[in-house]
């Protein structure tokens, strides 16, 4: 029993990251149109995205999440368990580790 819950919840979160991955894909094509979405997520302007700035911005970009899924996404961007996500962590999560090249095209954007 537990054991199928906790699998259930795994799948449950890749399907919501495979679904926001879509609808967001043609905005992570490229850095500078992820970064752009990231700053319009970020309506505080602090650098790093909360769960109600991430609830928020996916609805405004048109990826209606409950807000329960996007608390569950929220938790899987944040790797490093501080409660935001900021841009490194929305860019691995959306569009994979980036490579050295990119890091220093964001050091100098950011
Ligand atoms: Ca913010
Ligand atoms: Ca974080």
């Amino acid at each position: 029993m537990t054991l199928s819950k906790v699998s259930n919840c795994r799948s449950r979160q890749s399907l919501v990251l495979e679904k926001v991955r879509a609808d967001l894909s043609n905005r992570t094509k490229t850095l500078r149109s992820l970064g752009a979405t990231f700053k319009i997520m970020d309506t505080n302007g602090d650098r790093k995205i909360d769960k109600q700035e991430f609830y928020w911005g996916l609805r405004d970009l048109g990826c209606s999440l409950s807000k329960k899924e996007a608390g569950i996404l929220l938790e899987v961007l944040d790797t490093n368990a501080d409660g935001f996500v900021n841009f490194e962590e929305f860019q691995v999560g959306l569009r994979g580790y980036p490579n050295a090249t990119r890091q220093e095209v964001i050091d100098r954007a950011f």
